[in-house]
């Protein structure tokens, strides 16, 4: 595995490549063009600013995260046809700047949802949370404004502005999407960007939907072992595969998540590494990494991981907002330093002991 952390880009992250690059094992960062809009064309010149940006700081740009899908490919309209040309157009423009991982994700209307981003623990740090109730009570519009004091100022990823401005038309055009609708459209896409993906050996790694279930009625695919499978199989490359996120696809607590790694073998081609404290079955916060602050066994997870051999970038997700830090929640520095630090511990460990 290459330890990476998330970087949103200097004009966006309160966290610098510097520091970055004094955690333990962190030789790449995941990142992003933050400021560009689903279907928009990535230029080459932009990547290879965010590039020798990042190298300069002595680290490298280990993928990706993310590349959006514009709302009309998800939904299967005819406008697809340019929007996928232009996805095409921006990997041809990543794999010719020797970038090869893209995360993405296929879910309608939102990303990510939370109730909480400021949920106060027992220790005094404050973590996203997520209660069904809360979910249950609110309107989709009114969701962001629910939680937009609790953003330290930060442009959350997936709560855009200019996605949230839609959000009612969006909701009225998924009105008759199945999960079948969406499965058909992720294969359209998908059979048309293989063969770019091919060419430039780029590992497309699709992300779960968070949590892992339908919300507000919206339809929901990839969301277990099942469905993931399923998605392999429809379009069997290997550049077809996955984001494994341990705090996405464990807010269901059915899915036996070292289980799922190992069925994945050659497929997984990112981590994300977090632990979930449950309170109920519907109610869950973003605990520390360490396997005793949650619900997870990350020791199992990780050696998973280490048995499929996988190779690929990993991070440490979400972290608490710990020691008075003022940044974007969920990705301050301080605990996803804890983190990397942790996961690089576990790693070493099995490593050995398998030696
Ligand atoms: C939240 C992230 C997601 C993820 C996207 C990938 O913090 O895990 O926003 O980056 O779903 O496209």
């Amino acid at each position: 595995m290459e330890m990476t952390l998330r970087w949103y880009g200097k004009n966006f992250d309160t966290v610098t490549l510097e520091q970055i690059r004094q955690v333990p094992g962190v030789k790449g960062v995941i990142t992003t063009l933050f400021d560009t809009m689903p279907g928009e064309v990535w230029s080459r010149e932009r990547i290879k600013a965010m590039k020798d940006e990042v190298e300069a700081a002595g680290l490298k740009v280990a993928g990706i995260e993310s590349v959006n899908i514009h709302e009309d490919i998800k939904l299967g309209k005819p406008s697809r046809e340019q929007l996928i040309d232009n996805y095409i157009e921006t990997l041809t423009n990543l794999g010719e700047e020797d970038i090869h991982l893209v995360c993405y994700n296929f879910m309608p209307v939102f990303d990510w949802t939370r109730t909480e981003l400021a949920r106060k623990r027992p220790d005094g740090s404050t973590v996203l949370a997520y209660t069904q109730e809360a979910v249950d009570a609110l309107v989709p519009e009114k969701m962001f404004e629910s939680i937009s004091g609790d953003t330290n100022g930060a442009l959350m990823p997936g709560w855009e502005p200019e996605r949230l401005a839609h959000v009612k038309e969006l909701f009225d055009e998924y009105k008759d999407v199945t999960d079948e609708d969406l499965f058909a459209n992720l294969k359209y896409f998908l059979e048309r960007i293989m063969p770019v993906c091919d060419k430039y050996d780029i590992n497309m790694a699709i992300h779960p939907d968070d949590p892992a279930w339908p919300v507000f009625g919206l339809p929901r695919i990839i969301i277990n072992k099942e469905n993931i499978q399923r998605m392999m199989k429809m379009v069997d490359n290997k550049h077809n595969g996955v984001t494994f996120c341990s705090g996405s696809y464990g807010t269901n607590l059915e899915n036996d998540l070292p289980d799922m790694i190992r069925s994945l073998e050659g497929r997984i081609h990112f981590a994300h590494v977090r632990n979930l404290k449950f309170n109920s079955p519907t109610d869950f916060e973003e605990s520390a990494h360490l396997s005793s602050d949650g619900s997870f066994d990350m020791y199992e997870i990780v050696k998973a991981l280490y048995d499929i051999k996988f190779t690929g970038p990993i991070r440490p997700d979400h972290g608490r907002m710990i020691w008075g830090e003022k940044a974007m929640p969920g990705y301050g520095l301080y605990d996803r330093a804890l983190g990397a630090a942790y996961i690089n511990g576990l790693w070493e460990a099995i490593e050995k002991a398998n030696k």
